[in-house]
């Protein structure tokens, strides 16, 4: 069924104002006529060079037996080609948008269609609403040039929604299919994050076994960062999010040092990596930065991190600040040990005692659940502040995680500083004073208009789609790397999802998936930001970088993030 997105009507009634109220603001206006720039190769007719032939990362047997037909196959190239490239038949291409929104994603739209015109002015582009789920229940619209414009070098994903509707079984591909062939569709990109890429890949093989005749090809979206490899450099929409996260934390920041009177205790989005704080730490210098994947490998307890940032509130009291800022990875719940144990118990017990849990006051639920845990994991509970014992016992989302932005970690550690304070003032080894604010950043980065860095890397992306669906290809994830150089120096390809895979226990099953980048410990941006820290805590030497500046010289507003910087041997 096709759709207008989003459906709205105007009234006649008052239709002045209306318009008036429709305008877009200035920077709009002016940021629409952005033209963002291709690498090289994709200026115009391209060739591929083919590589050798790819192997897993790992478990190569495995992932070779469940993705026969697309296993193995070669990294793609995309150079200039001399021969102007006119493909006689047109061709449509069908696009979804999946998971969490990430700034840029507009601009892969765009790349797209801009693509697929460039080969033939007939071909069409179909966008497929509010996610996965409109894929499989045929709701979608056309996306044409006047529709497209309103929305090129915008934030969000808006144009046609995004969901998280896991797209995985047979029924769902078959369903999917059939709009696929309604509309002849030849290919269907994926725009998603780690997992959605995953589930690319294995429509990729359904397809090709089944004899199906659709292309599917992937492209790495997410703010948190952690789909990335040596092939991908980064996610697009990380570098967008952090640099709003690090404007509004330097702000913060200022407020701090001239109050000089709080804690701030600051969350910072990435459901299990901590790339974005750790970007927004080397950008605004905080007295702390907690590093989940560091909690992880030290096996710290809740008890052992409060105490780090109690050892900072302490000596910075000696020195008569008793002001700090304080950024907590949003993910770092999961990577404390026991409290990770807990969560695994958790969730078995909110899935087996449903029914007794169903309905009950806040108090019931939580002594019901109590009685179902080990004694372990049933002290640990019950220590925690009732609200944060609730917000870990919320339903899980449709991918069985806990909803980690739902839990106000920030508050569950400012609580247990203050209380902690109070004892070491007692024992005479603390006479400050501690107040603390919390903050979350999370949704205000998602849909912040890209900056040039995701505009240009987000327009390459989708363009470069558009060349991998040109040559035939399937199964592969969009590729544009040497990020750190000027644009015109990027270099556009293809990679094989199935190449980024390795077999993973996800919910009591093996299953074939694309490995999440944590945060490296041996890695120059951790070791950046470590070399710093105790410097950072007990002095106040905070970086206020400022908004995101899209007109000026390119060393301000073209900057790519320090993490992808630092990881190209770059100095920041
Ligand atoms: P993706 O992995 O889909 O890109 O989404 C990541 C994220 O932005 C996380 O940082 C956050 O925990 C989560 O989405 C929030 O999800 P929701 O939008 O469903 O509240």
């Amino acid at each position: 069924m096709s759709l207008r997105f989003p459906a709205g009507r105007r009234r006649d009634r008052g239709k002045k104002l209306f318009d008036n109220l429709m305008k877009k603001s200035a920077l709009q206006r002016v940021r629409a006529e952005y033209q963002p720039k291709l690498p090289k190769a994709l200026q115009g007719p391209v060739k591929v060079k083919v590589g050798e032939a790819t192997e897993s990362v790992a478990d190569q047997k495995e992932i070779k037996a469940l993705f026969p037909n697309t296993y193995g196959m070669p990294v793609v190239e995309f150079e200039p080609n001399s021969k102007p490239e006119r493909v006689e038949e047109p061709f449509n291409v069908g696009i979804i948008l999946s998971g969490g929104q990430a700034p840029g994603g507009h601009n892969v739209v765009s790349g797209i269609f801009d693509g697929i015109k460039s080969l033939n002015k007939e071909c069409r582009l179909y966008g497929f609403l509010m996610g996965p789920s409109g894929f499989i229940n045929h709701q979608y619209m056309e996306l044409t040039a006047g529709y497209i414009k309103e929305y090129r070098n915008t934030g969000g994903f808006d144009i046609i929604g995004s969901g998280r509707t896991k797209l995985e079984t047979p029924d769902q591909f078959d369903a999917g299919l059939k709009v696929l062939k309604e509309l002849n569709i030849k290919a269907l990109v994926i725009i998603g994050g780690d997992d959605s890429n995953t589930n690319a890949a294995v429509l990729a093989e359904y397809y090709k076994a089944n004899g199906a005749d659709i292309q599917v090809i992937g492209v790495p979206k997410t703010i948190d960062g952690d789909l990335k490899n040596e092939w991908i450099e980064t996610s697009f929409g990380f570098d967008t999010a952090c640099k709003v996260y690090s404007e509004v934390i330097g702000n913060i920041q200022r407020d701090c040092n001239s109050a000089k009177k709080y804690y701030h205790f600051i969350k910072l989005m990435g459901r299990s990596a901590s790339h974005i704080a750790l970007e927004c730490a080397l950008e605004t210098q905080p007295n702390v930065c907690l590093i989940s994947e560091e909690v992880a490998a030290k096996r710290m307890t809740l008890d052992n991190i409060v105490s780090q940032i109690c050892y900072v509130v302490a000596e910075r009291a000696k020195l008569g600040w008793n002001f700090g800022t304080v950024l907590v990875p949003e993910g770092l719940i999961e990577f404390i040990p026991s409290m990770k144990k807990l969560i695994a118990e958790l969730n078995d017990v909110l899935v087996e005692f449903a029914e007794e849990l169903e309905g009950l006051e806040e108090l019931d639920k939580l002594r019901v659940i109590h009685s179902h845990l080990t004694p372990e994991c049933g002290e640990l509970y019950k220590s925690l502040p009732k609200n944060i014992a609730l917000q870990l016992s919320l339903d899980r989302d449709s991918h069985g995680n806990v909803q980690v932005s739902l839990i106000e970690t920030e508050s569950l550690l400012s609580e247990m500083v203050a209380k902690r304070l109070e004892e070491m003032a007692e024992e005479g080894q603390y006479s400050g004073k501690f107040a603390a604010q919390h903050h979350f950043f999370g949704y205000e980065g998602r849909c912040a208009d890209p900056t040039n860095f995701d505009a240009d890397y987000t327009y390459a992306l989708g363009y470069n789609a558009a060349m991998l669906i040109n040559s035939g290809l399937t199964g592969y994830m969009s590729s544009v790397r040497n990020l750190t150089d000027k644009p015109e120096n990027w270099i556009a390809g293809g990679i094989p999802i199935t190449m980024m895979m390795n077999m993973e226990r996800r919910h009591g099953q093996m299953k074939p998936v694309i490995q999440k980048a944590l945060v490296n410990l041996n890695g120059r941006p951790y070791l950046k930001y470590a070399s710093m820290r105790e410097t950072l805590a007990l002095n106040t030497l905070y970086q206020y970088p400022g908004p995101i500046q899209y007109f000026g010289p390119a060393e301000i507003c073209d900057r790519p993030s320090m993490t992808l910087l630092l990881e190209h041997n770059k100095e920041i």
